[in-house]
């Protein structure tokens, strides 16, 4: 399968995340997407190519131009205001439901608006990161459009906690939906299976009333897990994407036996809708041993996973999104590409 990389990650480097009330060290880190990268290659899992330059026409099919302009600037518009050696632009105050609010357009009160949490700073190379990440997924997309049975799009930050307008959840723009929307573009219909830990609030906010992107996601209950506002049971998608909507969330502590059941009826709805391409949203934060979750998945679980999403026999896309333990992390990717190859 071949694997598309950017070295540009490595330009976003978070020192630190506000959260549980206090500062702590970034967990989203550059080691993420290089242990991975470095596995693969030990593993021989096929090429390692760089992505093709698209288009911000894409992108902006995807996202609010305001935000995609913002993101480019902010941090040079945050040193201007604070200082050349100011540390990571993380918002403090945001424009609140309930109290009246006036966007002056300055760097606090955009960043604010812009944003839903303060756990994704802005450093001085997100932007290049991002946008390339974009591009990643982008490249993975089109070669699967050329006729690739799969690709791997190592994509870092990642990308399905950002919606059309709202940047957070360590993600600033949504690689998967881009990607989708631009293999919509060419004529295909899309699924998204989103296996991360966390709900993909974001991918679902954007796919929302379409019926043309099936939109899944096997998740931690958003009852006591991030995101917190979505990701429930009753949401099915709206007005014309009515139906095209499906969220399993699981209860703190799931194992492999209970993930598989809901992984099953996941993919029961993909081929029931018979996509012509499935994106799989690949967070790796269901692990055991991750530092941010609650799941119970072990190494050999993964292989179970990529056999089972293999049985959809579909041109597959896998995108990058979450996963932190740093010890486990490279092989439990590896092992769902390889259980999808059949390896
Ligand atoms: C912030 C937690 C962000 C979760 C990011 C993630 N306290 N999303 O892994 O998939
Ligand atoms: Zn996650």
């Amino acid at each position: 399968m071949k694997t598309f990389y950017s070295a540009a990650h490595l330009k976003h480097r978070p020192a630190q995340e506000f959260e549980r009330g206090r500062l702590a060290p970034a967990v989203e880190v550059p080691e993420r997407a290089e242990c991975v990268r470095r596995r693969i290659e030990e593993r021989k899992i096929g090429p390692l190519l760089e992505p093709s330059r698209f288009d911000d026409d894409i992108v902006l099919a995807v996202h609010d131009a305001g935000l995609v302009s913002f993101l480019g600037s902010a941090h040079a518009r945050w040193r201007k205001h604070y200082g050349e050696d100011a540390p990571d632009a993380i918002p403090s105050a945001w424009p609140a439901r309930g109290m009246s609010a006036r966007l002056s357009g300055e760097i606090e009160s955009q960043l604010g608006s812009y944003s839903f949490d303060t756990a994704t700073p802005i450093t001085r190379g997100t932007w290049d990161a991002a946008r390339d990440a974009a591009n990643v997924a982008l490249s993975a997309a089109e070669a699967v459009a050329e006729g690739e049975g799969s690709a791997f799009a190592l994509t870092r930050p990642p990308g399905h906690h950002a919606s059309f307008d709202v940047f957070g959840g360590y993600c600033y723009l949504n690689n998967v939906a881009i990607a989708a929307e631009w293999l919509t573009k060419k004529g295909r219909s899309v699924a998204i299976l989103d296996v991360d830990y966390h709900h993909g609030n974001g991918t679902q906010s954007i796919f929302y009333d379409r019926k043309d992107v099936l939109f899944i996601s096997v998740h931690a209950d958003p009852s006591f897990a991030f995101p917190h506002f979505l990701g429930f049971a009753d949401e099915n998608g709206q007005s014309t994407g009515e139906g095209f909507n499906l969220n399993l969330p699981l209860p703190r502590g799931t194992d492999w036996a209970r993930y598989a059941e809901a992984l099953g009826r996941a993919l029961h709805r993909v081929r029931d809708f018979g996509p012509d391409v499935l994106l799989v949203s690949l967070g790796l934060d269901t692990f055991e041993d991750d530092p941010i979750a609650q799941f119970k998945l072990t190494r050999p679980d993964y292989l179970r996973m990529g056999e089972a999403i293999a049985g959809l026999k579909l041109p597959t896309i896998f995108n990058f999104e979450g996963g932190y333990d740093l010890n486990g992390l490279a092989e439990i990717t590896v092992n769902v590409l390889e259980g999808f190859e059949g390896r």
